[in-house]
């Protein structure tokens, strides 16, 4: 089974919104596997890491304070695709712009209270499981829905 890992985070309102079970229910039943799960305020500096990336646009500076704000769950999903599927299962960056039946469609209004993050890219994935999980936190399990899953 050819299999990839990404990187899924509740972000602060998510968690404070008491919506932590919906968005591990929705990948759980499409049949993705959670491999690492903690709660986790990491703090400005590894916040602003995470978003390098976005460090010169205006609105770098209430991302990370509102990404500080409180705990976010952050997991490592497994299975095939789980990157493009696992962006697919969140939505478009802007809830308005998302499609009915995703994550930001059904929980969000503005895109700077977009509920969750998700790894845009496999390269990505890779650079953000490292950056929010050491080694020894990620499992390595075989789910008994494996054979019920995948073909
Ligand atoms: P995504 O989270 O879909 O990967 P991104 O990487 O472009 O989107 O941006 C990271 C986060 O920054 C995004 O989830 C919400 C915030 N953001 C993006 N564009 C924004 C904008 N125009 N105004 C305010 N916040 C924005
Ligand atoms: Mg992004």
């Amino acid at each position: 089974m050819t299999s990839e890992q990404t990187f899924i985070a509740i972000k602060p309102d998510g968690v404070q919104r008491g919506l932590v079970g919906d968005i591990i229910s929705r990948f759980e039943k499409r049949g993705y596997k959670l491999v690492a799960i903690k709660m986790v305020t990491p703090g400005k500096a590894h916040l602003e890491k995470h978003y390098e990336d976005l460090k010169d646009k205006p609105f770098f500076p209430g991302l990370v304070s509102y990404m500080n704000s409180g705990p976010i769950a952050a997991m490592v999903w497994e299975g095939r695709e789980v990157v493009k599927v696992g962006r697919l299962i969140l939505g478009a960056t802007n809830p308005l712009a998302s499609a009915p039946g995703t994550i930001r469609f059904d929980y969000a209004i503005d895109v700077g209270r977009n509920v969750c993050h998700g790894s845009d890219a496999v390269d990505s994935a890779k650079k953000e499981i490292k950056l929010w999980f050491k080694d020894d936190e990620i499992t390595n399990w075989t789910s008994a829905q494996q054979s019920w899953v995948y073909e």
